[in-house]
């Protein structure tokens, strides 16, 4: 029987107390309202077909995509859950062009939240998983003034990071850099309780992970890639599974091993995934469980942002398969 004591924000508690930090309370009350935000989308993505706020919204995002109802909603409550927290001093969403600063003083708000809010928004209508993602750093106490260059931190700068998988059950997965735990929403009593204490991605595993459409316009070193992981070499023998949802495929990768590709292409030349609220959450929970993430020329964590919404390639996965990468990086083209 699942202890229902087991909770997520005991669990936040407990860690920072194991970790002797000045136990404030403010980072606990900042993560209850993630928490009370996705439970609020959680209940509305398995409601969909019921809520009339299926399918599109008739508006496009700054990104110049098809914006779905949800999308609009699950920015609207996380908006609004991490807006009344009163210590978030700037909110950064994939749904808003400009960061929005709630306070201008950081001692009144001394934390940045990023976060895409749902994810995968596009297979919603045919009921594929979905998520949300969210990025959390500290205001730096030193910046020239420009919100940018409060917002604009390598993802080695941040606090925690994390997402909420909306699958066959609700999922959040986080991490303030000790570890990966991850939390399994009860909908019985409404609280999300500790499932996957410790998690760590598999040194090897058996599956990767690309949208195949787009191979011919990869870059030669990961057409190689691609050949040798489809090749049995190595007695690498590997099945493919894409969902589409990087919050599933992720997932999926971090519980089972393998790798997640989604390399440049010629539509997407400096990838398509963001860097700043979804490779870096990604990336740190990755390196956390014992894993890799690379833009295929240098490690996620390590990237100097330039602009809130920038694309990036994402490489992550298993220790194996990403030194694996590598040689194929590395190794000069055959003439
Ligand atoms: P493609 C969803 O739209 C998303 O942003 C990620 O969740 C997902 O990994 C990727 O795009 C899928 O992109 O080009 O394969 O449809």
């Amino acid at each position: 029987m699942q202890d229902q004591t087991a909770t997520f924000e005991r669990h936040i508690h407990e860690q920072q107390l194991d970790q002797r930090r000045q136990v404030s309370g403010e980072f606990t009350w900042l993560l209850s309202g993630i928490v009370l935000a996705c439970k609020i989308i959680s209940e509305e993505v398995r409601r969909l077909g019921l809520s009339g706020k299926s399918g599109g919204a008739g508006a496009i995002n700054v990104h110049g995509e098809e914006q779905q109802t949800l999308d609009i909603f699950s920015n609207k409550v996380l908006l609004e859950c991490l807006g009344s927290r009163g210590n978030v001093g700037i909110l950064a969403s994939e749904e808003n062009e400009a960061p929005i600063v709630l306070v201008e003083n950081r001692d009144d708000g001394e934390y940045v939240v990023m976060f895409d809010p749902l994810d995968g928004s596009s297979n919603i209508d045919v009921n594929v998983s979905v998520g949300t993602i969210f990025s959390i750093y500290r205001r730096p106490e030193n910046h020239n003034g420009s919100t940018a260059s409060e917002v604009l931190q390598p993802g080695t700068q941040q606090l925690a990071a994390g997402y909420c998988l909306y699958g066959s059950s609700t999922v959040m997965v986080y991490t303030t850099g000790n570890g990966v735990d991850g939390f399994t929403l009860d909908p019985t009593i409404g609280t999300f309780l500790l499932s996957h204490p410790d998690m760590k991605m598999p040194d090897r595993g058996s599956i990767y992970s690309v949208n195949e459409s787009y191979a011919d316009s990869f870059p030669p070193y990961c057409r190689r890639y691609l050949h040798w992981l489809k090749s049995g070499e190595d007695d690498a023998l590997y099945s493919s599974r894409y969902i589409g949802s990087l919050v599933a495929d992720f997932h999926r990768t971090l519980l089972k091993g393998g790798v997640f590709l989604y390399p440049p292409t010629s539509f997407y030349p400096d990838g398509k995934l963001r860097l700043m609220y979804e490779a870096n959450p990604i990336a740190m929970l990755a390196e956390q469980a014992g894993g890799i993430a690379t833009s295929g020329g240098e490690s996620i964590l390590s990237i100097k942002p330039n602009d809130i919404h920038q694309r990036v390639p994402l490489f992550v996965g298993s220790p194996f398969e990403m030194q694996r990468l590598q040689t194929f990086i590395q190794r000069p083209l055959k003439v």
